[in-house]
């Protein structure tokens, strides 16, 4: 848990050993606050060099003892007493210092971080504020608009930035723990008073009037947590560390943490954090893991058509180091693709600082032949199966045997190209979200077919892009756009019923979502689901001409967006859909007279009388509908666990991390509410099949609802895909 020793005959060396990160749980405090005694009351001693073990100085509280009873010492006066010594406490920081790892540095009188190690407080991502004085003494060490920015975001710092910053005295490129021995020898008994480094004796440092920094930061961070606590009671402790003495400051943050610890909110974030984690921790039918399967080495990728997806893959691929082969079919298309990836990776460059893009790891062509070479190809030409086939039937005579083909659809079924290919096993789809370049989530798409290997080379491409990899099942939509086509279903027949885009759309965005569902449809084209449906038989000549225009497939379909389309409106890149903007390709919605009129044509065209649909519907119909169909993705092994389906969410459709994701919500609000409510719906809306409550669902509520992380135990696979 943490180890004493004697170095250079008068300096105690405390290490924290507590691998993977040294969290501090309660048998590590208590054994630090032990041992830290000893060493401030041993009279040979006369300086303490408090480290961590393996390369990593703290990562700060044990999150896995968050919401269980509290045990073992706190580690507020462990911190108290070690700055309150007369003996020089010196920090060797290596790998990272964070959250209550941090804290702990910041009691020490000096810190002295390794060039690669990183600090920071990112309380705030788990729904909390720095609870150990954290939050007290970081403003008075870099003052309060610096303090404010690191606690309200999270970000963490490099050991660079922290020096200019003034969080740690040295940085040092060799052995950090013989630095901070010699830095220790050198101030024991030197007339530099302990008093001016113990930061809970300063007052915090005014450059500018805190008050207005303070007003201001408030403002900024209420307009971007949409709906998320934590970053506003972060501001409401450092007005506390800005108004009043020290004590009084630790009394708010005591109260400030207490009140937070047992929310929702932070619960479903520390929810979101393991979920993120476990995620990696994928497994097949066949037994292969994450942890017993090799990936291949991936040194060069191609990338077939250089639309959006294309473009945004391409440039993940080039950031990361990787050389890619950039196939377009056309002449025109090919040119306005390589001057939108130069272009992005021209003002990425220009962000970092960088002078020249990496542009020497790209290849531009219009032939596949150049494919020869490549490890791994990644398709992504439009949403047409015929089309890949051929691709797929091409690339296999082109490619080498070993290469990996990859496709990026957003749902075909992934075996069907998969069977065209003489190496079946070597096909997984890697679903991207657009943005490419920008977005965290990776569906990883495995078939009956594909190979443990070709998993697990495409779970760490993604993770080298920096992605979330979740594996998933092959399925139309697979997890992220099968319910996500629930959710727009749901939200079409709101204004069906009497709701305007907007008003669903606010209701949605104060639950927390990144945007609406109307507005995330005008940002990615509305043709784009016409494709989809036109492609899947629900429009088109193959529909029966005497099928009623809002039945489909034995159930309610609303023609809504297909109308759109054809009067032209496809969103933001048309300057009209669901809102209006100013030109095509304009960015701001605004609401649409000419929509509600033409709501209102429609409503009286097919009988329909509006009336006044509560938020609490909206919310009900849009999010139960997405996690009803989340259990059925369970129940059919498409998804391995809850928690991935909540990644995939958080990460890809932008769902509020501090809610947990629709299978979380779901578990908060209570099952027995959710399958209620879904019963409800289903008996006003018997014709919404999907609404009718999942087997698995009622499964779970007759078992009394267990904890999601025991779901799976009540789940009946009848044909696991994973
Ligand atoms: C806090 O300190 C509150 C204070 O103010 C005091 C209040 C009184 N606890 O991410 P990785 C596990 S709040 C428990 O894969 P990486 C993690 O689950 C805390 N476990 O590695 C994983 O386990 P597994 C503030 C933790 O190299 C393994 O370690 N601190 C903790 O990509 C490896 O993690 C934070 O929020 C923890 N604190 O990244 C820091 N941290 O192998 C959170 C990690 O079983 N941690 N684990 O899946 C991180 O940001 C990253 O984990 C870190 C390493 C950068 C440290």
């Amino acid at each position: 848990m943490a180890r004493y020793s004697r170095t250079e005959g008068t300096i105690a060396l405390i290490t924290l050993s507590n691998p993977p990160v040294n969290a501090l749980g309660a048998a590590v405090r208590r054994t630090i606050t032990d041992i830290m005694h000893r060493a401030l009351t041993d009279g040979e001693v006369k300086a303490v060099v408090l480290c961590g073990e393996n390369g990593t100085f703290c990562a700060g509280a044990d999150i896995r003892e968050f919401g269980k009873p509290p045990s073992g010492p706190a580690l507020v006066p462990l911190i108290h007493d070690m700055e309150a010594s007369e003996k020089p406490v010196v920090a060797a920081i290596e790998g990272v210092a964070l959250g209550g790892g941090l804290e702990i540095a910041l009691g020490c009188h000096y810190r002295i971080a390794h060039a690669k190690a990183r600090l920071g407080f990112p309380e705030v991502m788990l729904g909390l504020i720095p609870g150990a004085g954290g939050s007290q003494r970081l403003p008075r060490l870099i003052g309060i608009p610096a303090a404010l920015e690191l606690i309200t975001t999270g970000r963490l710092v490099s050991a660079q930035e922290a020096l200019k910053l003034g969080i740690v005295d040295q940085v040092v490129d060799g052995n950090t723990i013989e630095t901070a021995v010699k830095f220790a020898l050198n101030v024991i008994g030197v007339c530099r008073p302990l008093l001016s480094r113990r930061l809970s004796e300063r007052t915090p440092a005014f450059s500018v009037d805190a008050a207005a920094v303070l007003e201001e930061g408030m403002a900024r961070v209420k307009q971007r947590a949409r709906g998320a606590f934590a970053p506003v009671v972060c501001v409401q402790a450092l007005r506390a560390a800005a108004t009043l003495p020290y004590s009084r400051g630790m009394e708010t943050e005591e109260q400030l943490i207490n009140m937070l610890i047992d929310s929702s909110q932070a619960r479903a974030l520390q929810y979101c954090f393991f979920a993120q984690r476990n995620a990696r921790k994928w497994s097949l039918p066949s037994g292969a893991r994450w942890n017993n399967s090799k990936p291949r080495a991936v040194h060069r990728v191609g990338v077939v058509g250089l639309g959006t997806m294309g473009r945004g893959i391409t440039v993940s691929l080039v950031k990361a180091g990787i050389s890619v082969v950039a196939v377009e079919m056309e002449e025109k298309q090919m040119d306005l693709g390589m001057r939108a990836v130069l272009g992005m990776l021209e003002r990425d460059a220009q962000r970092r600082g960088d002078t020249r893009p990496p542009t020497h790891l790209l290849t531009f062509t219009l032939s596949l032949q150049q494919l020869g070479n490549v490890d791994l190809v990644i398709e992504a030409v439009f949403e047409d199966m015929a089309l890949k086939k051929r691709l797929f039937t091409e690339l296999c005579n082109v490619c080498k045997p070993s290469t990996l083909l990859c496709t990026n659809t957003s749902g075909l079924d992934v075996d069907a190209l998969a069977v065209v290919t003489h190496r079946r096993s070597l096909v997984v789809g890697m679903h991207f979200f657009a943005p490419a370049n920008v977005m965290k989530l990776l569906e990883v798409v495995c078939g009956p077919h594909s190979s443990a290997e070709a998993v697990a080379t495409a779970m760490t491409l993604g993770k080298r892009l920096g992605k979330v990899g979740v594996v998933v099942g092959n399925c139309p939509g697979f997890v992220g756009n099968r319910m996500m086509k629930l959710y727009l279903d749901q939200a079409y027949f709101l204004l069906e019923e009497g709701a305007a885009p907007e008003q669903v759309d606010q209701v949605l965005e104060e639950f927390g979502f990144t945007m609406g569902i109307f507005k995330v449809s005008d940002l990615s084209g509305l043709d784009v689901g016409w494709r989809v449906r036109k492609a899947s038989g629900l429009i088109g000549p193959d529909v029966n001409p005497k099928t009623p225009s809002r039945w489909r497939q034995g159930c309610r379909y609303s023609p809504l967006p297909d109308l759109l389309c054809e009067q032209g409106h496809l969103g933001q890149k048309s300057g009209r859909g669901w809102y209006l903007y100013e030109t095509p390709g304009g960015k701001e919605p605004k609401p649409d007279p000419a929509m509600h009129r033409f709501l209102q044509e429609y409503r009286s065209r097919y009988g329909l009388t509006p009336r006044h649909v509560h938020a609490h519907e909206v919310i009900e119909r849009c999010t139960y509908a997405m996690a009803n169909e989340g259990f059925r993705i369970l129940e059919e092994g498409i998804a391995a666990r809850a928690e991935d389906i909540d990644v995939i969410y958080v990460f890809g459709y932008g769902w509020p991390r501090h809610r947990g994701g629709p299978m979380f919500h779901a578990a908060q609000v209570g099952l027995a509410t959710v399958l209620q409510r879904l019963e409800h719906y289903h008996q006003l809306h018997p014709d919404v099949p999907h609404l009718q409550p999942s087997p698995l669902l009622q499964r779970l509520v007759e078992a009394g609802s267990p904890p999601v992380h025991h779901w799976r135990e009540h789940v009946q696979h009848l044909h696991s895909h994973l």
